[in-house]
């Protein structure tokens, strides 16, 4: 097999964000962009050569194309194998197990996620290391550094690879196997959980679900686990045909973006439980009849509940959340008596503390949960531990909640975030707040006195790793918190998201609205940050 070995240069901008690379697809298809990003992980991971790579995406605009790309680098790197999924398709959990149950040396997945696919959408491609998890900040550091130096790239002369039937087939010295995308990962899900008991539930006369795909890669995965091996009726899963525009939408789980399904879920005649899952299969919206569940609330909810789904009858070694998701989990933890880890947002910081058994649960207040099943965030894994839950308890998603908020309290939570800002103005914002927080502790603001202000630094306590600038938090004696940061994965201007949260106990206090239980912290955050005068906005443009 020809080898061609090409001149390149290098481009600035290809530092990883929170998760992985992300632009839009214009940038991706430029010449040599997706070459040198590739080839900068090959040079930096040395360990890649003559081992496995697993391989595939959420099946955006581009997908296919850049399979064949990667396919004929990998054999030009000298990799000894690359699994594929059929079709160029894996979800991002899907992927994580695959590289953990075939030992492979790391994965590419390509996806942007919840960010809107098609020719004018975004394109991503992410790095998992051998434990199955996003790269580490050491790993996408070396490869940025790589980046800024590259000169050349290598990429075999080899004819298009069949990626569309199961199967091995050799390309030249590279062994390329084709596998089922969904098989696997359905079997470990089977494994988890009590399939017998979610089946009766799902063939219920009283019970019916509807699990929203958002055209996105999990169609076929829920399809398969919730129709086929537990027998909900066809129909369960909407808009389950995987699109490479996903439709024309963002494939992003939330009341905005999932609106048929809200309006399903808040409509007469509800069905009892509704889930949606993002772009790459690894986020999870979770709604009961009229009901809401906000994801900080569901992670606290699941470890609550964890000794009654079959995997975590044995407790939980320890929970984790990243810093902006709210502390319902914290109070979970302390009853339980486990430890519980506060970690800088995104994926990647969980799979130390998940690799040195210190936790087995963790999650993300946007929409992210997981075990240590795998090593990402698991969309899916997610809405069958709520139907295991629903199966074991016999009550309702709401029911389930309040009990929960009677026994620990509710932690009012909202996200408001700030899209496509200029990012002159979103930096100049973070940077102004920054210097502000010295003189916050001790300020009152009402019946509320800031207790603490700092900009958030996590050191790991498995590799002592240290991760500084990851959000500015002021904390009020109360427990309550505002967090502002800048999104890590928009691919337009900035994006700012800001966190607010409050703890209320008293049980007649409990079934308020979150963004009037939160107004007067929303009063605070505008006063402190400016926030309309600097964004030029008057009202954030997605709330959750
Ligand atoms: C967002 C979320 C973060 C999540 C990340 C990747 O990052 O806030 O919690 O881990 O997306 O999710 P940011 O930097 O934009 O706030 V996804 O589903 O890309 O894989
Ligand atoms: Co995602």
């Amino acid at each position: 097999m020809e080898i061609r070995v090409v001149s390149t240069r290098p481009f600035k901008d290809q530092k990883p964000g929170t998760s992985g690379l992300r632009k839009q697809v214009s940038y991706f298809r430029k010449p040599h962009y997706l070459e040198n990003f590739v080839q900068s992980i090959f040079n930096s991971q040395q360990g890649l050569a003559g081992n496995e790579l697993i391989l595939g995406g959420d099946g955006r605009f581009f997908n296919r194309e850049a399979v064949q790309i990667i396919l004929r680098m990998a054999m030009a790197n000298e990799i000894r194998k690359v699994t594929v999924g059929l079709g160029g398709i894996l979800s991002t959990p899907a992927a994580s197990h695959l590289i953990r149950s075939r030992g492979a040396a790391g994965g590419i997945v390509l996806s942007a996620s919840h960010n809107p696919g098609g020719p004018t959408g975004d394109f991503g491609i992410k790095f998992n290391v051998a434990n199955g998890g996003p790269a580490p900040e050491s790993v996408t550091g070396a490869i940025h550094a790589t980046s800024l130096e590259i000169d050349h790239y290598r990429i075999a002369r080899a004819p298009h690879v069949d990626i569309d039937h199961v199967g091995h087939q050799h390309v030249g010295e590279m062994e390329v196997e084709v596998v089922d995308p969904v098989r696997d990962y359905a079997d470990l899900m089977e494994s988890l959980f009590d399939f017998p008991a979610m089946r009766s539930l799902l063939q219920s006369r009283d019970f019916s679900m509807r699990f929203d795909a958002m055209h996105a890669v999990t169609g076929p995965y829920a399809e398969e686990i919730l129709e086929q091996r537990l027998g909900a009726p066809a129909g369960t899963v909407m808009r389950k045909e995987p699109l490479a525009d996903f439709g024309g939408r963002h494939p992003d789980p939330n009341l905005t973006h999932a609106r048929e399904l809200g309006e399903l879920m808040f409509g007469r005649d509800a069905p009892d439980f509704g889930a949606a899952s993002d772009g790459d299969g690894d986020r999870n919206m979770i709604l009961g009849q009229g009901f809401f569940v906000s994801p900080s609330d569901s992670l606290a909810v699941m470890a609550a509940n964890a000794h009654l789904i079959p995997a975590y009858r044995g407790g939980l070694k320890g929970v984790a959340r990243s810093m902006p998701t709210s502390q319902a989990v914290d109070a979970v933890a302390q009853a339980l008596g486990i430890p519980c880890y506060e970690t800088p947002t995104g994926w990647k910081f969980f799979g130390n503390l998940l690799d040195d058994a210190r936790i087995t649960l963790c999650g993300e207040e946007s929409f992210g949960t997981s075990s240590d099943h795998v090593r990402e965030k698991d969309g899916l894994w997610a809405v069958l531990f709520w139907l295991n839950l629903i199966a074991a308890r016999g009550q309702s998603v709401a029911t389930i909640v309040r009990e929960h908020w009677q026994r620990f309290g509710r932690h009012y939570y909202t996200r408001h975030d700030y899209e496509e800002i200029e990012s002159e103005r979103a930096e100049e914002l973070m940077i102004r707040l920054r210097s502000a927080l010295p003189d916050l502790p001790g300020r009152d603001f009402g019946p509320l006195r800031v207790g603490a202000a700092d900009d958030f630094s996590y050191r790991d306590p498995v590799d002592d790793s240290v991760s500084t600038g990851q959000g500015l938090r002021i904390l009020f004696e109360d427990g309550s918190r505002i967090v502002f940061r800048l999104s890590g994965t928009g691919t337009l201007g900035a994006t700012l998201r800001v966190y607010l949260e409050r703890h209320e106990t008293r049980p007649e206090q409990l079934e308020e609205d979150s963004q009037a239980a939160l107004a007067a912290l929303i009063e605070i955050a505008e006063s402190v940050a400016d926030i309309r005068n600097l964004t030029g906005k008057e009202a954030p443009d997605v709330i959750t």
